[in-house]
């Protein structure tokens, strides 16, 4: 318990710190939201949040910060985000700290609170999913919970933003008088504070607890849940949870939401793409100065195509995202990660792997960062290391740009398909090689609460989607933009003194005006620097197939994925000046379906961006780690790369 000179210091300050606590999946991060107006990351899956963050309002005069935390069962020390968050309460960094509980668990949430009131003075109890609450029938006495555990009762329903200004007043109100003490009856239940630590201790501890909880539900709760308040939910497993259906109805439901991204994100993306290519005309045609202008040059092949060629795929990215949400959102990713749980262990993996990996198919950095929910060690760094196998939606780009420009109409669907599964399957195998060797170790089981399924709001939805949108918008003008500007001056610079084509031309030779500019463009660029750098490495790419400006985009797309694009983008505005055609008809030109088929096994599988071998590093807190990850799937990548092309080559 706080001391009472310490409660006195923090209530003459305007500042207030608090923390939001409780059971996964209770609404916490929702609660964050609705209280500080951010956006944090929520969705109805235990374990979202992985990170704290910290938001603030203001009230009257007061400053009040709060701290969203990741959900914890019980503050037991066994679990990490358990120790976590017992430190986080012993460091006493805080003025008061809100219990967020659902309103539809009772028992549990309770028995949760007692710890933490137990170690803690200024509380409030948040009832939250009090909508749900009262769909089924549920009423609590609000003033007899009050009266029992001596704090403010609050009931709320974060994802509606109802009781949000009553939770604030509570907040304060908590931090300003002390609290009165548990009902005698309740602390008789407890027992005696004793040193928890001697796992037998905390097993009385814990009955205590769970005893008290039970006075606390027979004194407060009026009217009972109804029986049947889960029965949608339950009827909806029954089929997709099913032992048999399970997994073939999984299977359709992410093929359908590839094909939508795919499927209805092409007629935006053909506007975009043209929309891109009438502004590089635009600025073409109004430029005052000198047509052959290097800033022209930079404009308009540097900066619209580069960043454009990665704006052009920005509606499947929010597809993508849309469908991963609703899965999420709705609860189906729960019993997705129960169905393949049986798979995933077989590779050694683990159902909380489940999770992390359908991440990766976003981004690979929350992916790495959703590891943190996986207990065991070795499942964890498994499931991190293969995580960049999912191909993440920066290469999505990639994919699409490559499968449509190099092969036939009917392969298109079958090869886009084959990436994703492919990636899934070599990560399975890799999972399986690192479990045989270097994380050797028997199976853990897996525990997950199925959460019900719940209908998302369309604003949620909705936000996410602008949310994503914005990242993606904010990555092409910073990153991109910086990189695409970087990649002209290197595919621009030095400039050769004369071009064969002038002497040639000067010798007698005849050449259209058209056929000499495209010559000279494509001296121009062997002689620069990214010229240079492409043909020194190119022999060492050269039994994968690759051009030098191949081995280039691969190079640069470890800065980040999308590179690849906007440098063949760059790459073909500057070297094919005047030749017809868009980007698709110029790789179809320059590249057999084969050298498409190797350059997509490398960037699948090899060279993971420079943002994950970062995140890799620190979430292993290893370089070991980060760098075989990076080392060994750029091997294998080439190695893959390789075998493909020969042999293709062979049977063609
Ligand atoms: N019906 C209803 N749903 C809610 C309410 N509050 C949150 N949710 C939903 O419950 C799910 C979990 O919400 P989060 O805010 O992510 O929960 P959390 O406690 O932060 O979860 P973790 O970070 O995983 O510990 C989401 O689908 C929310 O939309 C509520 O008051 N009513
Ligand atoms: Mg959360």
């Amino acid at each position: 318990m706080k001391t009472t000179a310490a409660h006195q210091r923090h209530t003459d300050s305007l500042h207030h710190r608090v923390l939001l606590m409780g059971n996964p999946n209770s609404g916490k991060t929702s609660l964050f939201n609705a209280l500080t107006g951010s956006r944090q990351r929520v969705g109805n899956y235990p374990g979202v949040t992985v990170e704290w963050r910290e938001s603030e309002w203001r009230h009257d005069d007061q400053r009040i910060t709060i701290r969203d935390l990741p959900g914890t069962y019980s503050l037991s020390p066994y679990s990490p985000e358990e120790v976590i968050a017992r430190k986080e309460l012993t460091a006493g960094q805080h003025d008061a700290v809100v219990v967020v509980v659902d309103s539809m668990i009772l028992r549990r949430s309770f028995t949760f609170l007692l710890q933490v009131m137990q170690m803690e003075s200024s509380v409030v109890l948040c009832l939250n999913m009090a909508d749900e609450a009262h769909r089924a029938g549920q009423e609590l006495d609000r003033s007899a919970l009050q009266e029992l555990l001596g704090i403010p009762v609050v009931e709320t329903s974060a994802k509606h933003g109802k009781g949000i200004d009553e939770l604030k007043a509570a907040i304060t109100a908590a931090i300003e008088t002390p609290a009165k003490g548990l009902h005698p009856d309740l602390a008789r239940a407890i027992g005696p504070l004793r040193i928890v630590g001697e796992e037998e201790t905390v097993t009385e501890h814990m009955m205590g607890y769970a005893a008290a909880a039970d006075i606390l539900i027979e004194r407060s709760l009026i009217h009972v849940a109804r029986e049947d308040h889960r029965r949608i939910s339950d009827r909806i497993d029954a089929v997709v949870a099913h032992r048999v259906w399970g997994l073939p109805i999984f299977l359709a439901v992410m093929y359908a939401m590839f094909w939508m991204t795919f499927t209805l994100g092409e007629a935006p993306m053909n506007w975009i793409e043209s929309g891109v290519a009438m502004l590089g005309g635009l600025v073409t045609n109004l430029w005052p100065g000198d047509p052959g202008s290097p800033l022209l040059s930079l404009l308009v092949d540097g900066i619209i195509a580069g960043v454009g060629g990665v704006l052009v795929f920005l509606p499947n990215i929010i597809l993508l995202f849309l469908g991963l949400s609703l899965l999420e959102d709705t609860g189906y990713l729960a019993r997705a990660a129960y169905i393949s749980d049986r798979v995933l262990s077989r590779f050694g993996l683990h159902g909380k792997s489940f999770l992390p990996l359908i991440t990766g198919f976003g981004c690979s950095i929350p992916g790495i960062m959703a590891t943190r929910t996986i207990e065991n060690e070795r499942d964890r760094l498994a499931t991190i290391f293969v995580l960049p196998l999912m191909s993440c939606g920066a290469r999505l780009p990639i994919w699409l740009l490559l499968i449509p420009a190099l092969f036939p109409k009917s392969l298109q669907a079958p090869m886009m398909w084959g990436v994703y599964v492919g990636g899934i399957v070599l990560a399975m195998g890799i999972a399986l090689l690192l479990r045989g060797t270097l994380l050797k170790g028997g199976p853990t089981p897996f525990l997950l609460e199925l959460p019900p399924y719940r209908l998302p709001t369309p604003r949620d939805i909705l936000l996410r989607m602008v949310d994503r949108s914005l990242s993606y918008l904010r990555k092409a003008g910073t990153v991109i933009l910086a990189i695409s500007i970087l990649l002209w001056i290197l595919a621009n610079y030095p400039q050769p003194n004369g071009y064969t084509v002038d002497t040639e031309i000067a010798a007698g030779a005849t050449y259209s005006q058209q056929e000499a500019q495209g010559l000279r463009a494509a001296e121009a660029l062997e002689y620069s620097a990214m010229g240079r750098l492409g043909k020194f490495l190119q022999p060492a790419f050269a039994p994968l197939g690759f051009d030098a400006r191949l081995v280039t985009a691969s190079l640069g797309a470890f800065a980040a994925k999308e590179v690849f694009v906007s440098q063949m983008s760059i790459v073909y505005a500057l070297g094919e000046e005047g030749s017809p055609g868009d980007l698709g008809d110029k790789l179809r030109a320059n590249y057999s379906p084969l050298v498409g088929v190797s350059m997509i096994i490398f960037l699948l599988v090899g060279t993971p961006c420079m943002a994950t071998l970062a995140i890799t590093r620190r979430e292993t807190a290893s370089w070991k780690w980060a760098w075989l990850q990076f080392g060994g799937l750029t091997a294998l990548a080439y190695l893959l790369a390789m075998l493909a092309f020969n042999v293709g080559r062979l049977l063609t």
